[in-house]
């Protein structure tokens, strides 16, 4: 694995170490799903927990750096420079629900730009990772994106949209409209991150959704662009106290994706 840089170092290294927890609760959560408690709070504990270790590791190193985190929040927020964007269960809804398909997500920003970026699908022992300029690498694979050449044979992700969002009419004909033009169904796994991931890789051609936080895709930013691919905010927004509305794909059939989501707002309108 080409983890030689410092920042990539210390990153695999909370990741790790997280990761050995995360396994751990994972393993619990079938038993809890059969008590009549059910498994949310001790979710919400394994996030905490997770997020507490990726954090006091990154501290170690960088006692100073900023932190944005989705469980704590914010840390060390006067340092604008360096910081950290973490989402220690992305996929909670999957984990909860025992599915295996969830990831650590760390993403380091510097100067408001994503320079590395790691997520770590623990059951899969598949960590994606990037350094700009450096490539994408999958495990010990330099990954690219793939070569479809047109939305009609491409392989298309999804998620939401969430059950209060004021968009969902909107995101229901986004989807509708794809479905429309796209031979393969739609796929919808739950974890933003490993579906960026996924395009990085060449597993999907394409990947869209709304209302999205910046931890759940900072990490994918840089490990897509590293990937040869393509990632847009739709509508612009990139403020990161918003939800983020984002496509990302293997740039060939970034237009056409695009223009397929813009337009159906567009007669909406
Ligand atoms: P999470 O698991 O960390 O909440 C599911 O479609 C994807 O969207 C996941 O990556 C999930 O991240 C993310 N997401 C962001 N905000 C969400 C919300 N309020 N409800 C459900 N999923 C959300
Ligand atoms: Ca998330």
């Amino acid at each position: 694995m080409r983890l030689n840089s410092p920042k990539l170092n210390i990153m695999y290294k909370a990741c790790m170490k997280a990761s050995k927890s995360l396994i751990r609760d994972f393993g619990e959560i079938e038993n809890l799903q059969i008590s009549s408690k059910g498994p949310g709070d001790f979710v919400s504990s394994a996030d905490k927990r997770t997020e507490k270790i990726i954090i006091d590791e990154l501290l170690k190193a960088y006692p100073d750096y900023g932190i944005l985190s989705e469980e704590m929040g914010k840390i060390n927020e006067k340092n604008k420079t360096n910081r950290w964007i973490i989402d220690p269960i992305d996929g909670t809804s999957n984990f909860l629900n025992g599915i295996p398909q969830f990831a650590i997500s760390i993403g380091y920003e510097e100067e408001n730009e994503i320079k590395n970026g790691i997520i770590y699908d623990p059951i899969k022992n598949e960590l994606f990772f990037a350094e700009v300029g450096g490539g994408a690498f999958l495990n010990n694979s330099r990954i690219r994106v793939s070569k479809k050449k047109n939305l009609k044979n491409s392989l298309i992700g999804t998620g939401g949209p969430r059950s209060n969002s004021k968009l969902k009419d909107q995101i229901f004909k986004e989807f509708f409209e794809v479905s429309y033009n796209t031979e393969t169904p739609i796929r919808r796994f739950g974890s933003a991150s490993l579906d960026l991931a996924n395009v990085a890789c060449g597993r999907f051609d394409g990947f869209w959704q709304r209302e999205l936080s910046y931890w759940d895709i900072a990490a994918g930013i840089v490990i897509i662009k590293e990937a040869g691919g393509f990632i847009d905010f739709l509508d612009g927004k990139t403020d990161e106290s918003k939800k983020m509305n984002i496509v990302a794909s293997n740039s060939i059939i970034h237009n056409e994706l695009v223009d397929l989501i813009k337009k159906k707002n567009i007669e909406n309108n």
